[in-house]
């Protein structure tokens, strides 16, 4: 589609240092396959042809060992394995082990969103990191399993609840506004582990900035909410935290909302069933709602929706940001 930099036949352009290394493992191990198919399928069909059983014909007794065949079959894919294995094993320990002033960050998979912390603090849930320089992904999981996979970087990694597991990257070029090479775009982050219904939607995409951006952009998601209104800091939590991923705010309750649309809620009541209680009673959309909607999702459950909102700890969601969120609330119409 775009002119890009080298590119596989199978996989889009490289963008790691590790990338080159992988496809290059992948193209030999799919050449050699694809060479013995069309040979060994060739010998079988001309055998096949030639010694078919004829009428008149005597049968021979078949030779019963043959040493010069049986070495050459031995050694030769023996050599071919061990240097699939050579080479495989090498690029596997390297793409183990980080070196060790790698830039980390923390990967948090949820489903169905991606949360990245960085070290002042930060948090996205589209990937940024500096170009050229090693990163370190630490990765863990909040409910079930995950798989972190950055195709233009050949890296993919579970994401397993209650352990951490890491892998690292280099990137090779910026991507977007300001790239120098306007052909990359930024790159698409899946999540490559079946995890529930919504997983084919658990995508994000990957920012890659020269060191200089990368620090203007590191201390802008720092401290976001700052300068600006609340209810657009609200909005800009809204998406980063992946509350636009389950609630529209256009008021489309379709089934790809996993929760209800939350324009024109404020101030009005609904029918809710609190922890412990068996009746209904009626409360009004208000602040101190939206916090416990939040911090304490199964509080109180709105009758006949499930309860599925996750819980956002002050970890994950500042009370700065819920506070924006409500100011956002109040302004949706
Ligand atoms: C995984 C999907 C999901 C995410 C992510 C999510 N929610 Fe929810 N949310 C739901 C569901 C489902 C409900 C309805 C169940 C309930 O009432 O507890 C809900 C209910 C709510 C309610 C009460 C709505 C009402 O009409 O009473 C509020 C307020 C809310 N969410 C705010 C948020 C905010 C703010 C965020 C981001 C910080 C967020 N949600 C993230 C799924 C989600
Ligand atoms: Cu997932």
């Amino acid at each position: 589609m775009l002119a890009e930099a080298s590119s596989s036949l199978f996989f889009p352009p490289e963008q790691s240092t590790f990338a080159g290394e992988v496809d290059g493992l992948f193209d030999f191990i799919y050449y050699l396959s694809a060479f013995f198919f069309v040979a060994i399928v060739a010998v079988m069909v001309y055998f096949v042809l030639r010694y078919h059983r004829r009428q008149g014909h005597v049968e021979q007794a078949s030779a019963s060992h043959n040493e010069v065949l049986e070495i050459t079959w031995s050694v030769i894919p023996s050599i071919l394995v061990g240097f699939i294995f050579f080479f495989g094993f090498t690029k596997y320990l390297d793409m183990r082990e980080p070196p060790e002033d790698a830039y980390e960050i923390v990967v948090t998979a949820s489903q169905w969103t991606w949360d990245f912390k960085y070290p002042n603090g930060a948090t996205s849930n589209e990937l940024h990191i500096p170009v050229g320089q090693p990163v370190r992904f630490v990765l863990q999981a909040t409910d079930v399993l995950h798989s972190f996979y950055i195709p233009a970087f050949r890296i993919k990694m579970d994401c397993v609840p209650q352990r951490y597991t890491s892998t690292w990257v280099i990137a090779k070029d910026i991507t977007g506004e300001g790239a120098t090479n306007e052909t990359h775009t930024p790159y698409d982050l899946f999540c490559a582990e079946y995890c529930g219904k919504d997983h084919s939607r658990m995508i994000t995409k990957v920012y890659v900035h020269n060191q200089a951006d990368f620090d203007v952009w590191l201390e802008a998601a720092a401290n976001y909410l700052e300068g600006i209104p609340p209810e657009q800091g609200g909005e800009m939590a809204f998406k980063k935290k992946g509350c636009a991923g389950c609630h529209s705010v256009t008021g489309d309750a379709s089934a790809k909302f996993a929760g209800p649309p939350l324009n024109g809620q404020w101030g009005t009541p609904r029918n809710v069933i609190a922890r412990g209680s068996s009746s209904p009673e009626s409360v009004v959309m208000d602040e101190n709602y939206v916090r416990e909607s939040v911090r304490e999702p199964n509080a109180k459950v709105v009758v006949g929706r499930n309860p599925v909102m996750p819980m956002f700890d002050p970890q994950r969601l500042k009370d700065e940001e819920i506070t924006a969120i409500i100011a956002y609330l109040k302004s949706l119409k």
